[in-house]
């Protein structure tokens, strides 16, 4: 059984908790109270020394970090959410690293300052994060999916950040096409919500 070390709060360990489910792969999560320090305790260096959530432990193999976490479990039992040409492939690295980058330093802290009040300069990670989704909005005017003809771990990194980004004071009502393209995530098999994301219709029937 892989342990995800975790916390409900976090859109890093969502795009996870994504993939898990998506591809129906059992796991335990260990709760990781990062806002309360635990990622500081001496154990927790030992599973990532970056101190940061999400890691995953499959059977004694730690991967740490969300896009790399994702690489490891398409490429492990579902490698066609990885892209299947050169060309998605080169795409799905490129908005990896967007995720990480680009997401990760703007609506990513935009969101810690309002919800946990981290300390972040707020109006440069807000003038970042419009520019983010002013990009995504325009690429997925002409896009479906981030990175080929179907979903790949490029739209599900990309997701939880720009799905919470209201809870980082930046409303998602200018970006229609962005809007669109989370409503098809939702609609995918096996996707799971958080606190602040949208229900799939059939969670909400539930
Ligand atoms: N690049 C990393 C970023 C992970 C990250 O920022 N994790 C946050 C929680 S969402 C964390 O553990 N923060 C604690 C810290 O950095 O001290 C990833 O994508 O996994």
């Amino acid at each position: 059984m892989m342990t995800l070390y975790d916390h409900p709060l976090s859109g890093n360990c969502h795009k996870v908790r994504m993939l898990l489910s998506m591809l129906g792969l059992p796991y335990r999560s260990e709760f990781v109270d990062v806002p309360n320090e635990a990622h500081h305790a001496p154990w927790f260096g030992e599973i990532n020394p970056l101190r940061q959530i999400p890691a995953l432990d499959d059977d004694g193999y730690l991967v740490c970090d969300s896009q790399s976490i994702l690489t490891y479990l398409a490429q492990s039992h579902a490698p066609h959410w990885l892209g299947d040409t050169p060309q998605s492939h080169a795409r799905v690295a490129q908005w990896l690293s967007f995720a990480a980058n680009e997401i990760g330093n703007s609506l990513q802290p935009a969101r810690l300052y309002y919800l946990l009040g981290e300390k972040v300069d707020i109006e440069s990670v807000s003038a970042k994060g419009k520019r983010v989704l002013e990009v995504l909005d325009a690429y997925l005017a002409k896009h479906e999916w981030l990175a080929a003809e179907r979903p790949t771990i490029a739209d599900l990194a990309c997701m939880p950040y720009v799905g919470l980004s209201r809870e980082g004071h930046l409303p998602l009502d200018d970006y229609a096409h962005v809007m669109a393209w989370i409503e098809r995530i939702v609609a995918l098999p096996g996707y799971v919500t958080m606190k602040g994301l949208p229900q799939a219709a059939a969670q909400l029937a539930v």
